[in-house]
């Protein structure tokens, strides 16, 4: 071989040489994306311990800005206990967005309950005062001014939706099964703190301390405190960038792949709340009591203190409940035919 060809094969070669040197990427997550565009991620099945029972001379040590009457209050969270996820699932990567609920609306023609109902939804009023109402509720409203449309703060396509209903979460994942022939559903409770947690038992993904949540939640932040400056020793002591709510994703994703389990939007999930459920619940893929008045939201929003961001943590709301700080993310089903 001359030298002249020696040098036209290293250059044509050079290119796959180089490609072949180049380290590996990191696997993402495996995504699939549905008709809306919403990402949905694969969860596998697995075991968790699901709940928390830390005493509340620990927490009061952890969050020493707190009455210790919050402490006292969640002993819903308790006992911790092994729970079996029997099967796989498509987590939604993201809260479902203002953008997808649209698209939703104007395919189905369903009317959200804040519109059919015409009581409106909540909404951000700097002028509001919540001692002026009775509930003293932190939002004004209900007000036809809101809805799922306008929470009273601006929001692009790419936030995640709010004032929506566990009800209008029910429409949605029934419509896109019927129009995809696949099973949509809010996730249950425990799927959704297994998807949570993502493998860790601490507080936060991250660990048991609030410094570090900026990174992953968007939560009631430094960013967010000169809008409520009453509040402001409940700040997270860093910021996540966003006062009210962030787009999908923003921010860093927990290690299934999935971001804003905290922060964002409070999520609706499908179970009935129960207080003492935890101590008799079936270890196997529970879906908690068989009735009751009140529906599962998990994973605190833009608006809550950190305490109030952890996995562990439960709240709950009538299930026509609609809220400046609540929207929700759903499941799609692996290999399981839709009922007919
Ligand atoms: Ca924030
Ligand atoms: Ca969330």
């Amino acid at each position: 071989m001359n030298d002249k060809l020696a040098l036209l094969l290293l250059c044509a070669l050079a290119p796959v040489a180089g490609a072949l040197a180049a380290p590996p990427k990191a696997p993402g997550p495996q995504v699939w994306t549905n008709t809306l565009g919403m990402a949905f991620v694969k969860v596998p099945a697995g075991s968790f311990w699901m709940g928390s029972d830390e005493a509340p001379e620990t927490l009061a040590e952890a969050f020493p800005q707190l009455e210790r009457k919050r402490f006292t209050e969640i002993t819903d969270e308790g006992p911790a206990h092994r729970v079996r996820i029997g099967r796989a699932f498509y987590m939604g990567q993201h809260e479902v967005t203002v953008g997808q609920f649209r698209r939703f609306i104007e395919a189905s023609g369903y009317r959200p309950e804040s519109e059919a109902d015409g009581t409106g939804g909540y909404g951000y009023n700097l002028d509001y005062d919540p001692a002026t109402t009775t509930r003293g509720d932190a939002f004004e409203g209900r007000d036809t001014r809101y809805s799922w449309r306008n929470p009273g703060f601006p929001q692009d396509d790419d936030h995640p939706v709010v004032n929506v209903t566990w009800n209008d979460a029910q429409a949605l994942a029934a419509w896109l099964s019927r129009t995809e022939d696949q099973r949509y559903r809010l996730p249950t409770e425990a799927e959704w703190e297994y998807a949570c947690r993502a493998g860790t038992r601490t507080r936060y993904p991250h660990g048991d301390a609030p410094k570090g949540l900026e990174r992953a939640a968007n939560v009631f932040d430094q960013a967010a405190a000169p809008y409520w400056p009453r509040w402001q020793q409940h700040a997270l002591a860093g910021s996540d960038g966003y006062a009210f709510t962030a787009p999908a994703g923003r921010l860093a994703p927990n290690a299934f792949g999935l971001h804003d389990m905290l922060g964002n939007a409070w999520e609706w999930v499908a179970d009935w709340h129960g207080d003492h459920y935890y101590a008799q619940s079936p270890r196997t893929d529970p879906r908690g009591p068989a009735d009751g008045s009140v529906r599962v939201r998990r994973g605190g929003s833009w608006h809550t203190w950190a305490f109030y961001a952890r996995c562990g943590y439960r709240n709950w709301n009538s299930p026509d409940t609609r809220y400046t700080l609540v929207g929700m993310r759903l499941v799609r089903e692996i290999g399981r035919p839709r009922a007919r």
